[in-house]
């Protein structure tokens, strides 16, 4: 039985139920009865395995097919109606096309399949923030990820009412054929239709596909934004807390950083860090003219490689009941879960992530996917910060932008302003990671951690940015910095400790978003004097010297790489802001 009487639903639905044909009709209310219902159908068709229920109550272990571990950016297209809508660094196509393109592949492809409407908000249900997104998919798996990530059920519908204003979404699983693997977002359409995976990515419409590339284009109509940001409150002994949100391309540190546990040194001092979101922010002016951020997830989908008790002990505890764990060494030991760098005692008798048997104490090969995953709710979560619900998010002091560069980019610096801040975060640059399907380790331009997933034109998305800050006061505006955790030696080690240990590099923001802490003005931005960076503890691991080396501007390279950010502003032609254009000529200046 349908859960609404809203007609531009309805009326979507049977369009579609007339296209995909689908056995059987199931509304996803997010009650408890019907969500063991579908685990337990999942878990007769092998969809999904049930795990030790002592050790992982409610949780569940599946395998994607070997060939769709990862978001495909090369099959992921903005479907604006112009080219130049979508810009240089998107997949076009034009709609029409596509749609026809798309309908060709998912016609009957429900047949003999169950089709399940999931309707589900982005945001706490009713917040001013928050959106209504339906997905229409064929995977059980699909759906029982989008209850731990969204808020999904009837009161989604009750809210939304008569309105127009919701996201569409079809997913057909279809054959999983790579070739005909399809991501079409139709930003002017509120629609994203996914064809042929059943990865995370592709598949969790109300992610990616939603809460970055249909709302970052929502954003920009009507004067908002929507990041890839973590965001972190961090309490001071005095019990103020302040926040920041962070954008890092994928696999760069986005979940350890936003539930990080401070350093002994800070804990005993009384500092906390509270997480109200891993992986998207979606931000607005509030009333005081202060920027808010919600998190309009409501789970986590957490890369599992590298998480442990050590690295990130709340993701790891975040994972402990009711999680979806994919692409994982099976135990059959204990039927709990293994992935690499989880411990030092590889399970011998487990199934690696493809299915087959697996020897973890004498196989070269991984047990996991490099990009295997768990998704936990967000509830689970020791640190999760009190404001994750409220629905008017929390005031941002600083913005900080990262990547994963070997060498180049410091430890930290700070924009003279806001609008080098938007240069600063245009020329980010990162090592691809496994993530997204193709090569891993590649230094590529990734502006704002957004260039998969900006769903307009990339130099209309700075401009936007700029056109925001116009209107803040300098006072109220956060500040903006950029990070780098991943600096290496020429022996190739990591020459900061990172993780918990991140917290100085955060300590020394918050003191300069409060004009408690001077700053050497660099050809870059504003640098941290290195005695300004607490290192205390880390005796071996650090040193100040060490820490000087990568808190340095090397000129050669800067100059080096101010011509690869001019080959990169290009390809905008003459869209480029006029304001980043300046940056660009100052920075070449000051790095001559
Ligand atoms: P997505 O979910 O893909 O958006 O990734 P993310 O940005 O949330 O990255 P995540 O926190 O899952 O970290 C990805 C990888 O980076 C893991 O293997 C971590 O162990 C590693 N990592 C995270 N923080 C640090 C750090 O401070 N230093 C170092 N060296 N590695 C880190
Ligand atoms: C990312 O790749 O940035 C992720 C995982 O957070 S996915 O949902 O697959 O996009
Ligand atoms: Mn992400």
């Amino acid at each position: 039985m349908a859960l609404t009487t809203n007609k531009s639903v309805l009326s979507w639905i049977d369009e579609k139920v007339e296209l995909v044909k689908p056995d059987n009709i199931v509304w996803i209310d997010g009650s408890k009865e019907q969500i063991e219902e579908l685990r337990a159908t999942a878990c007769s068709t092998g969809e999904l395995i049930k795990l030790n229920q002592e050790l992982l109550p409610d949780c569940y272990l599946h395998r994607t097919a070997v060939n769709d571990v990862a978001r495909v950016e090369g099959r992921t297209f903005i479907c604006a109606s112009t080219k130049e809508e979508a810009g240089p660094t998107n997949n076009w196509m034009e709609p029409s096309e596509a749609y026809k393109m798309l309908y060709d592949i998912a016609r009957d492809s429900y047949k003999g399949r169950t089709m399940y409407v999931i309707p589900y908000s982005m945001g706490p249900v009713g917040s001013p923030f928050a959106k209504v997104g339906i997905e229409l998919t064929d995977s059980i798996y699909v759906v029982l990820n989008m209850v731990i990530m969204t808020r999904v059920g009837k009161d989604v519908l009750e809210v939304l009412g008569d309105s127009n204003d919701w996201v569409r979404g079809l997913h057909c699983r279809c054959d999983i054929d790579e070739e005909k693997r399809y991501i079409c977002q139709f930003p002017q359409d509120n629609t994203i239709i996914s064809v042929n995976s059943g990865y995370g990515g592709n598949v969790l419409l109300g992610k990616k596909c939603f809460a970055l590339r249909i709302a970052s284009y929502q954003g920009w109509k009507e004067g908002w934004q929507a990041e890839h940001m973590l965001i972190l409150g961090i309490e001071n002994p005095q019990g103020e807390v302040k926040y920041i949100c962070a954008a890092f391309p994928s696999a760069c540190g986005k979940t350890n950083l936003a539930m990080l546990i401070p350093p002994e040194l800070y804990k005993e001092k009384g500092y906390k860090v509270w997480c109200v979101g891993d992986d998207i922010s979606w931000i607005r002016k509030g009333p005081d003219g202060r920027l808010y951020a919600i998190n309009p997830e409501n789970g986590f989908f957490g890369v599992a490689p590298g998480t442990n008790v050590k690295s990130n002990p709340n993701a790891l505890a975040s994972t402990k009941k009711g999680t979806i764990f994919t692409n994982v060494a099976h135990n059959l030991d204990d039927n709990t879960v293994w992935w690499e760098g989880l411990d030092k005692n590889p399970p011998a008798n487990a199934v690696e992530w493809k299915g087959n048997p697996w020897n973890g104490q004498e196989s070269e090969e991984k047990g996991a996917h490099p990009n295997s995953r768990f998704t936990a709710p967000a509830v689970n979560c020791p640190c999760l910060s009190p404001e994750f619900e409220n629905p008017n998010g929390v005031p941002i002091s600083a913005i900080v932008f990262g990547g994963r560069r070997a060498k180049l980019a410091p430890l930290v610096y700070q924009s003279r302003d806001w609008n080098h801040g938007v240069f600063v975060g245009s020329i980010m640059a990162s090592e691809t990671t496994a993530a997204a399907a193709g090569a891993v380790g590649v230094v590529r331009r990734d502006p704002m951690a957004m260039l998969p997933f900006c769903g307009y034109n990339m130099a209309d998305y700075w401009q936007h940015w700029i056109d925001i800050g116009a209107t803040l006061d300098p006072e109220k505006a956060p500040k903006i910095f950029n990070v780098n955790w991943f600096r290496k030696d020429d022996e190739g080690n990591f020459m900061w400790p990172g993780f918990g240990d991140n917290l100085r590099v955060l300590e020394w923001i918050i003191n300069r978003c409060e004009g408690k802490v001077d700053a050497k003005d660099t050809e870059i931005g504003y640098i941290p004097y290195a005695k300004d960076i607490n290192i205390e503890g880390l005796e071996g691991e650090v040193s100040l010297e060490s820490l000087e080396s990568i808190l340095e501007v090397e000129k050669e390279l800067w100059q080096e790489d101010a011509k690869g950010i001019e080959e990169f502003y290009a390809k905008f032609g003459d869209k480029i802001p006029a304001v980043l254009a300046e940056e660009l000529a100052t920075l070449k200046k000051n790095v001559q």
